[in-house]
């Protein structure tokens, strides 16, 4: 089953929002695998985030993530990779529609509230890079032969 990396950033766990991300997530039907509330090091920010080094706007993304602790995720569920970016919105909140994470509550691209795996790749990538194996769950639910 295809499992995606979301987080809560520092300004979605700031502002109160981790239980409205996590609410959407489920009642979309997609399975919390595993979860942790986490002050990140440096070290994992520029990891995580290695893609974007070469950006201006680099310190500043390190810096913030690195300023609060962040809720740290993996979903599990059909799609859930894509219909997640989908249920984001896009990186800028500006340019994010009402309805999604993004574009109801952000208003700054450097502060924009949550992360999601862009691919596959990404999601094999950074699910091994944040939690160890024994920290994603495998369990059934009933439930999902209904969705
Ligand atoms: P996404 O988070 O939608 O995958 P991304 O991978 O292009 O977007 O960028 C990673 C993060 O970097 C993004 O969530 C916020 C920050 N960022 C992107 N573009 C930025 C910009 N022009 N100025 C400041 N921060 C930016
Ligand atoms: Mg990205």
């Amino acid at each position: 089953m295809e499992k995606t990396f979301i987080m809560v950033k520092p300004d979605g766990v700031q502002r109160g929002l981790i239980g409205e991300i996590v609410a959407r997530f489920e009642k979309k039907g997609f399975q919390l695998v595993g979860a942790k509330l986490m002050t990140v090091s440096r070290e994992l920010a520029e990891e995580h985030y290695a893609e974007h080094k070469e950006r201006p706007f680099f310190g500043e993304l390190v810096d913030f993530i690195t300023s609060g602790p962040v809720f740290a995720m993996v979903w599990q569920g059909n799609n859930v990779i894509a219909t997640a970016r989908q249920m984001m919105g896009k990186t800028n909140p500006a340019d994010a529609l009402p309805g999604t994470i993004r574009g109801d509550y952000g208003v700054n691209v450097a502060m924009n509230i949550v992360h999601g795996s862009d691919s596959p790749t990404s999601a094999e990538r950074e699910i091994a890079l944040w939690f160890n194996e024994a920290e994603v769950n495998e369990y059934e639910k009933t439930i999902n032969r209904w969705i």
